[in-house]
């Protein structure tokens, strides 16, 4: 067994949870349910960023206090996780009392040692992305995500010595090319390194909403400094026990490309002055477009998850999230898409072929499932191998639409088993039994495999698949190391349910 830490950002929260959010903590989920299937300690966190200028701002909007707000705010990203079935391990928020006293520690230590010193700034700054931008960086003088002014600001804050960690980055970077992921964002973030770091402000005296800087109560901590620690205070805090030895350094911080300067940059040096070891890997994943704009809070075109999967159920949306979009690259979403998907691969390609499958079992066989051919399923056999194989490569690249799109292939190699070999021209001639016991057994076999495989995406229709197909819940049935043809025995009794995805009209 081995340990296995994943990570999604933790989300701001000043304005609702969006699409874009439930994307990154569904794909973390699929990670951390695959590594359970392989028998992996797992540990997967998720959680919120509610300090800073942004929250701050939308509290007073509201009329209510920076806390009133944020505890508001939680509630909704918290039912966010439980509606898209994420089994994280623990929801940290950047407001614990227990995350606030180990950020002061950081730092005071980095303070200790020199790497902190205080100096004046002026600058542009950008309150939205909580960040300070060049004139050169600005498009038409606006900042280039937000589509806003930066503002002037003019402070005496104390400041990380950044620029003494250029090239111990570097280093590592060329040391480990899988540490950010895919390559085209770690070539992203090496030329932007490559062109030189500077010291940055790690404190701001204009703010009260955040974590006081330890030795000058005066100022409190920048929001990304607070935010980026969060992967390893809650390792400290979530349970009695102490677990950062057990699981950092984490395994994959996954993110969008929005983010990724502040964790290729800021991240790692924090991590090198503190003498810990660096991730290891960030994989960048892409945006999700609706109408070919990136959805964001600011710009207010955002798609209601809750919406999508009240009407059409979870498992269908995180189906939908990873089939639609090349994960690592941006794509278009929409609800014409997601229907068209729905149809005619849920309802059809899966649904249709279980339902099929039982019909057939209860009609021919009783309702009982043959036993195991002695030519163990010919191509089908060769089929599932090359599909374990495969599926697990496709995993350690954290392929997620390519691993489901393997799935989906001998889905349909499945369906056109059922085409070609015909059972029910089978089931009228009499002496051909044993070859419809050994389509049916197939059958059933190919659908107990494909739920296997499916099971981080669709973690409740997979459950429900090996159910209708007689297999009893609770004794590992979805581990991997069952996805093995043959491994079920015959006698099984089928028990046909309701459609898994009713069609849409
Ligand atoms: O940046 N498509 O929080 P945030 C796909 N608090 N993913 C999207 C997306 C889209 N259109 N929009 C957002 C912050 N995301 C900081 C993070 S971490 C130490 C601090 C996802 O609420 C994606 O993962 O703005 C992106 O990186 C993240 O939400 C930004 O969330």
């Amino acid at each position: 067994m081995s340990e296995f830490y994943v990570t999604t950002p933790i989300y701001y929260v000043n304005d609702v949870p969006h699409i874009g959010h439930a994307y990154t903590t569904i794909a973390a989920d699929v990670l951390a349910r695959y590594h359970r299937q392989l028998g992996d300690d797992v540990f997967f966190l998720t959680g919120t960023d509610e300090h800073g200028n942004p929250a701050a701002q939308a509290a007073a909007r509201r009329g209510l206090s920076p806390q009133q707000h944020v505890d508001e705010m939680v509630v909704k990203f918290k039912a966010l996780v439980e509606q898209v079935n994420a089994t994280n391990d623990f929801f940290i928020r950047t407001t614990d009392s227990e995350h606030c006293a180990k950020v002061q520690a950081f730092i005071q230590n980095l303070y200790d040692q020199g790497d902190i010193y205080r100096r004046s700034y002026r600058g542009l700054y950008c309150s939205s992305c909580e960040a300070f931008y060049a004139e050169k960086d600005l498009v038409d003088g606006k900042c280039p995500d937000h589509g806003t002014e930066p503002q002037t600001v003019e402070e005496e804050n104390y400041f990380f010595r950044l620029s003494r960690y250029q090239e111990r980055i570097l280093d590592h970077m060329e040391q480990h090319p899988e540490f950010i992921m895919p390559e085209s964002r770690f070539n992203e973030a090496r030329s932007f390194i490559t062109q030189g770091l500077e010291d940055i402000s790690i404190s701001r005296a204009s703010l009260q909403w955040g974590v006081p800087i330890p030795w000058d109560e005066s100022q409190v901590v920048y929001v990304w400094v607070d935010a980026l620690l969060n992967y390893i205070t809650a390792l400290q805090y979530a349970r009695e026990e102490d677990l950062l030895e057990r699981f950092w350094p984490v395994d994959y911080h996954l993110m969008g490309k929005d983010i990724l300067k502040f964790h290729a940059v800021i991240w790692p040096a924090m991590l090198i002055a503190a003498g810990m070891e660096l991730p290891r890997h960030l994989f960048i994943h892409g945006y999700l477009l609706m109408g070919g704009e990136k959805m964001s809070k600011t710009r207010g075109n955002v798609l209601d998850p809750f919406e999508v999967m009240d009407k059409y159920g979870v498992d269908a949306f995180r189906f939908y999230c990873f089939r639609e979009v090349t994960f690592g690259q941006d794509g278009v979403v929409s609800l014409e898409g997601f229907e068209n998907r729905y149809n005619s691969e849920l309802a059809n390609d899966l649904g249709n072929l279980l339902s099929r499958t039982l019909a057939m079992i209860l009609k021919y066989r009783g309702g009982v499932i043959p036993e195991p051919p002695p030519d163990s399923g010919g191509d089908l056999f060769a089929a599932a191998t090359r599909l374990g194989e495969e599926f697990a490569a496709s995993m350690s690249r954290v392929d997620l639409s390519g691993s489901l799109e393997l799935v989906w292939r001998f889905v349909r190699s499945l369906n056109k088993y059922v085409e070609d070999m015909a059972p029910w021209k089978l089931a009228k001639e009499p002496d051909r039994g044993t070859e419809l016991n050994a389509v049916l057994y197939n059958l059933a076999e190919g659908l107990r495999l494909s739920a296997v495989f499916l099971h981080p995406y669709m973690p409740d229709t997979t459950l429900e698949i090996l159910g209708q197909l007689g297999i009893t819940p609770g004794s590992g049935e979805i581990m991997l190391q069952q996805a093995e043809w043959g491994r079920m025995p015959g006698g099984a009794e089928v028990q046909p349910g309701k459609p898994l995805f009713p069609k849409l009209d």
